[in-house]
């Protein structure tokens, strides 16, 4: 006989889903019970690191990341991570224990409405109402995840029953992409072709379906300037290209201002546009024909301005190239960044040039350092490269860096952090250190949250009280969980120290004091 446990199992073998990233509870033991040798159970010490683990996991991977949680407990420590992942576009199976149904009604301890609260957050949530029926909404829920757009959904299971006999269940496959219409493709197409300047605007979707090289291919032919989306949380073109702009800001009238020299502007797999502070002004100026092509019809509803078109946008992108033409190349001006000098403490934009010389251009990064992000000059030119937390939400890159790093072993992860970024997630560094994932962890340490006192100086707000985080002892914090500790207070060996630990092959983190100065939010 196959037991219902058995089965789930045998769904997961079947797509592939070989790690279970999860903290447990007397509620998922049942399930946990006799846990296969092809299985590895990766254990996170806090959910919202289990969670945002699976996430880099699953970016890595290409694949859908199977979480197991303790109840509601467990999914609300998860939640704020659960609102990255669906920002995210994370394929997760988020799956919960809940007590033993023959004592249900009296509301028993860790009795929980978890497939309630995280509804608006996930594509499907659903507790079965038979044991037998749980490997099939597993089998259900791993085809929810990995159709477009892709998302974390919940199945909640009963610590009842998962011994009686379970019939089998057919494991599917479906093909998930789907086209974006021809006719609108080719009204894209014809558009690019009449422009006169084009800028393309590429979107996260665009490093998710594997077509960094054909956006690279379609700029290339039409000559057009390439941006990322605002506060992109995957990199999609190029750093060093030629043709590469840099991110758009990200408020109404500085984005409308940037694109207004272009006639045509092609946003691919991305929203139009995201937001941080409002900043009055037009969405797009008269004269700027705006198109967006995303895989997500709820995305192409609330863009505030131009024509979508709803698919793919790896197959958008193979349509695409053979319908435009070659174009002449617009003489450009270089414009030279200056460089950042040295100091001590360094400022976090000097210290944002060295990491560019030490990080190497295969590394996989995870940035959550919000004032020094917008510094960044590293090297990325490879799919899969560089991501930061989609939603906002902090305590994202270091557990996501860690599952990162248990998905390949070839590319070397880092973690770019604030030192309050750090703390939200910190317990990531004991599974680092635990499943000898290699991450080096680089906390940039102004002893402030810097970033809410630039929007505090931007909305003229006096008198904030809680944006100082002084005495964190980034050395206890490391060895307490089993990584290695460096502090680098000499600007002169960031790049050489940085070099040496990402290429020691071991978990560690680097901890690199920064100065205290305010820089203006936009
Ligand atoms: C879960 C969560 N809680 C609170 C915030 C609000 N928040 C945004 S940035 C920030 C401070 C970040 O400080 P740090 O990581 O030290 O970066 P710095 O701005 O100093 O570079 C906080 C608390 C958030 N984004 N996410
Ligand atoms: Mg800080």
């Amino acid at each position: 006989m196959t037991s219902v446990r058995e089965r789930i199992f045998q769904i997961f073998r079947a797509h592939g889903l070989f790690v279970i990233f999860g903290n447990p509870g007397s509620t998922e033991l049942p399930l946990l019970e006799n846990f296969h040798g092809d299985f590895s159970y990766i254990l996170g010490l806090q959910e919202a690191s289990v969670l945002a683990m699976a996430v880099g996991y699953s970016f890595q991977s290409d694949n859908a990341a199977v979480v197991n949680l303790h109840t509601a407990a467990g999914v609300g420590n998860a939640m704020g991570a659960i609102v990255t992942a669906w920002h995210a576009q994370a394929p997760l199976i988020i799956t919960a224990g809940q007590q033993d149904r023959r004592q249900i009604l009296a509301e028993p301890f860790l009795w929980g409405r978890q497939v309630d609260f995280v509804k608006p957050y996930v594509k499907w949530s659903v507790e079965p109402h038979r044991s037998v029926d749980v490997p099939q909404a597993i089998e259900r829920a791993f085809h929810v995840a990995m159709s477009e757009p892709k998302g974390p959904v919940f199945v909640s299971i009963p610590m009842d029953g998962l011994e009686d006999e379970c019939p089998p269940v057919e494991v599917r496959m479906i093909s998930y992409k789907t086209a974006p219409d021809p006719v609108a493709i080719k009204e894209i197409a014809d558009a690019l072709t009449n422009a006169n300047r084009i800028a393309l605007i590429a979107g996260e979707q665009v490093d998710a379906s594997g077509s960094m090289s054909d956006l690279v291919k379609l700029a290339e032919l039409l000559k057009s300037d390439v941006f990322l989306p605002p506060i992109p949380y995957r990199w999609s073109f190029p750093s060093r290209h030629e043709l590469f702009r840099g991110s758009l800001p990200a408020a109404m009238k500085p984005i409308s201002d940037r694109l207004s020299p272009y006639d045509v502007v092609l946003a691919i797999g991305t929203s139009v546009f995201l937001y941080y502070p409002y900043v009055p002004g037009l969405a797009i100026k008269e004269g700027t024909h705006l198109f967006q092509i995303t895989n997500d019809p709820e995305m192409a509803s609330r863009a505030v301005t131009g024509t979508s078109a709803v698919g793919d946008v790896s197959l958008a992108l193979k349509q695409l190239i053979p319908l435009v033409k070659l174009r002449e190349a617009i003489p450009r001006q270089n414009v030279l960044r200056e460089k950042a000098k040295p100091s001590v403490p360094p400022t976090s934009e000097y210290v944002e040039q060295m990491l560019a010389l030490a990080i190497p251009s295969d590394a996989v990064i995870f940035h959550e350092a919000p004032t020094s992000e917008r510094y960044s000059r590293l090297d990325i030119s490879r799919p899969k490269s560089h991501f930061i937390t989609a939603s906002g939400g902090l305590g994202f890159a270091m557990p996501a860096a860690v599952g990162a790093s248990l998905a390949q072993t070839e590319r070397p992860v880092v973690a770019i952090v604030g030192d309050g970024a750090a703390q939200y997630s910190i317990q990531s560094l004991w599974s680092a250190a635990r499943y000898n994932a290699p991450v080096t962890f680089i906390v940039l340490n102004n002893s402030e949250y810097a970033i809410l006192k630039s929007f505090g100086m931007f909305l003229h707000e006096e008198g904030l009280p809680g944006l100082d985080v002084p005495g964190i002892d980034f050395e206890g914090l490391a060895k307490g969980y089993g990584v290695g500790f460096q502090k680098i207070l000499d600007p002169d060996q960031i790049v050489p120290q940085v070099k040496e630990v990402i290429q020691s092959g071991k978990s560690s983190l680097i901890e690199i004091p920064i100065d205290r100065h305010v820089n203006p939010l936009l």
